[in-house]
């Protein structure tokens, strides 16, 4: 089941993790570090590190390719990523798990390889106002090679999905429904499962950007009904360069290869060239392995934390961190949907986002400020960007409170 959380204020179940992630432990600017930017980047804890170092140390060679042990060695370390990886969003088997350096790889892939060889003239694909950048330029790229447009489903003040424009939306001319599972922007958490029903009952196949879903809750690709799902690791508490892409494997099975080199063939000749089974397809050259081998480490630190324990914790520390934001005079709250994920972003009256990031972290405190790759968002709500404060499992009351100091001064040095 996909059990990112419906209800926003459940009860917190503290975590106290902290001690796991060293990049947590320093100053900057003389004041102990408050990371509130994991939405760009999580921190990875010391088990991730340590997994590749020793690889790095012990078992580095290239993977598929040689018949001595350190060979081996990698290719059982890369390949137990990939059946560690399968098992954590629940794909139905190794075929269906297609490493990539990330969400955009990802998605890139399925725009060129599945979508561009259907598309016609006139075919619609429809991304959503939400989407990052990521889920929206590749799909302008295969309607200006294909003649197919892009249609956007519209959203509301509190920055959620008009679930009735896109009912009315999908319709027959459309041939792709692209669409975030969480908003980086704005934090919404959009309700997949009935979006790809509602898409499946027309046949419309469903690309789910989860770069943002992830990490926070336990994703189940099987009960989300989704036909590609693309993640990336940083985003997860895993090596930067890591990404994956889902897929159902009847549908990867029909796509093209994404790219060619080595590895993604069984036989080259230069009257034509078979190409690999599945996921060997898509993974032309060699591929990240010291970074996969960390993706897996991060896997299995999550799960042993607990995807539920982990929304919960969030879920009770946005409760606290969007009142405390809200209760300061000049703030607005922009992304204050019904069903959110850790994320909060806000402008201050009279003062730029950049502004106000600057000013937080000369204070320890580090935020993302600006359009957030989601341009369209702030299009929406007029604003030239945001400062948007992201938290993860490590993040406490006391990070909220810091932040608050912070941005209590900052303000006071414009009045
Ligand atoms: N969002 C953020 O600060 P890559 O860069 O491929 O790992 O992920 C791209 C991406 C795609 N979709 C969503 C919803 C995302 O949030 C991101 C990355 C970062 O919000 C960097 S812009």
């Amino acid at each position: 089941m996909n059990s990112l959380p419906d209800t926003p204020f459940e009860a917190s179940a503290s975590l106290d993790v902290r001690a796991d992630f060293p990049a947590l432990h320093q100053e900057i600017n003389g004041r102990p570090l408050v990371y509130l930017d994991s939405a760009a980047s999580a921190q990875q804890p010391q088990v991730v590190i340590d997994a590749v170092s020793r690889y790095q140390s012990h078992d580095h060679a290239n993977v598929h390719r040689g018949v001595h042990t350190l060979s081996h060695r990698a290719t059982d370390a890369y390949e137990s990523a990939r059946n560690r990886i399968r098992a954590f969003i629940n794909a139905a088997s190794l075929s269906e798990v297609v490493f990539t350096k990330g969400t955009t790889e990802s998605i890139n892939l399925v725009a060129q390889s599945f979508a561009r060889p259907r598309l016609k003239p006139g075919d619609r694909i429809v991304v959503s106002h939400m989407e990052h950048h990521a889920n929206i330029v590749p799909w302008q790229i295969v309607c200006g090679q294909t003649g197919a447009e892009l249609v956007v489903t519209p959203i509301d003040e509190r920055g959620q999905l008009d679930l009735e424009a896109l009912d009315r939306q999908l319709d027959d001319r459309v041939a792709m429904l692209a669409i975030g599972h969480v908003s980086n922007a704005l934090g919404t958490i959009n309700p997949i499962a009935d979006i790809c029903r509602l898409a499946h009952e027309r046949d419309i196949p469903v690309l789910v950007d989860g770069a943002q879903g992830v990490p926070h809750g336990s994703v189940d690709v099987a009960a989300l009904g989704c036909d590609f799902y693309a993640f990336s690791g940083h985003k997860m508490f895993g090596p930067t360069g890591t990404g994956v892409l889902y897929g159902r494997e009847a549908l990867l099975e029909d796509m093209p290869p994404y790219q060619g080199g080595g590895d993604m063939i069984l036989e080259v000749r230069f009257d034509g060239t078979v190409y690999n089974e599945l996921p060997y397809k898509f993974e032309a050259g060699t591929p990240n392995i010291s970074g996969f081998v960390g993706l897996a480490a991060a896997v299995d630190y999550l799960e042993t934390i607990g995807m539920q324990r982990i929304a919960r914790h969030e879920q009770a520390l946005l409760g606290i961190l969007t009142k405390r934001l809200g209760d300061i005079p000049g703030v607005r709250l922009i992304g204050t949907a019904a069903h959110k994920a850790s994320v909060q972003s806000f402008v201050v009256e009279d003062i730029h986002p950049h502004d106000i990031g600057t000013l937080v972290d000369q204070q320890g405190v580090a935020i993302r400020t600006g359009h957030h790759c989601a341009m369209p968002v702030m299009q929406y709500f007029d604003v030239p960007g945001t400062a948007r404060a992201s938290l993860a499992l490590y993040n406490d009351e006391n990070d909220v409170d810091r932040l608050i100091a912070a941005l209590d001064r900052a303000i006071r040095m414009f009045q």
